[in-house]
């Protein structure tokens, strides 16, 4: 049995997420606005101009054109001077493993996420050449909660929709998986996470025999 495994990046593979709150952080203060680690959780899985959007709404602020975007460069800058010194520490509890049974197993796996900066965290990590597609925010024109992303993923492996298992951690992308008639998986807490089939708190808490399942299923 082959099935399509689409992983999302922030949160289930790095925990990059730290890194846009500080970048948002710095930039928010930047322009007189408070930006909570509350708030943030808001941002997860959320394309950076709807993440700029969202902080000038909290914020009550508008910004020309032109400010908007310098503003979205600024950030991603900030952002990029964090992913520079990432590596292999920090890719998040059992990945590599998980990924290496599905190899094992040949199965096809892809990646579904929101960022434009996928590729080079991906190389940073030394996880590139585990991914037989790759689906980021440079190919999408629909964010999550839009099943786009994962749905072009599914082409790309050849595999059914309905084949496709979705690993996430935010709220947006469960939805997007679902969508897609494709299993979710979330990756987190169940109190946020409630809409996916199958909840972890993380890869440590998955155990082989659940992904065997899922494969033979
Ligand atoms: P970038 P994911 C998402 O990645 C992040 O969760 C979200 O916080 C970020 O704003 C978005 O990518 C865009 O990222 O600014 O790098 O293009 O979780 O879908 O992998
Ligand atoms: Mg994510």
């Amino acid at each position: 049995n082959k099935k399509g495994f689409i992983f999302d990046l922030d949160g289930v593979i790095v925990d990059t997420a730290k890194y846009h709150f500080l970048a948002w952080k710095k930039l928010a203060s930047s322009i007189g606005v408070d930006f909570s680690e509350v708030q943030n959780e808001q941002l997860k899985g959320v394309s950076r101009v709807r993440s700029l959007e969202k902080i000038l709404e909290w914020g009550n602020k508008t910004l020309s054109d032109e400010d908007f975007t310098n503003l979205m460069a600024i950030k991603n800058e900030n952002y990029l001077s964090y992913i520079d010194n990432m590596d292999d520490s920090e890719i998040l509890p059992d990945v590599s493993k998980v990924l290496d049974f599905l190899i094992q197993n040949k199965q096809a796996i892809a990646l579904g996420s929101a960022s434009k900066n996928a590729t080079p965290i991906l190389k940073k990590v030394h996880l590139l050449e585990k991914f037989e597609a790759i689906v980021d925010g440079n190919d999408v024109s629909k964010a999550k909660p839009d099943p786009e992303v994962f749905l072009i993923g599914a082409k790309l492996l050849g595999i059914n929709p309905e084949d496709c298992i979705v690993f996430e951690d935010s709220v947006a992308g469960v939805q997007a998986a679902n969508m897609a008639n494709m299993i979710s998986i979330g990756i987190g807490e169940k109190s946020v996470l409630h809409e996916a089939d199958y909840i972890f708190k993380d890869f440590t808490e998955m155990s082989q025999e659940f992904i065997k399942q899922i494969i033979s299923g």
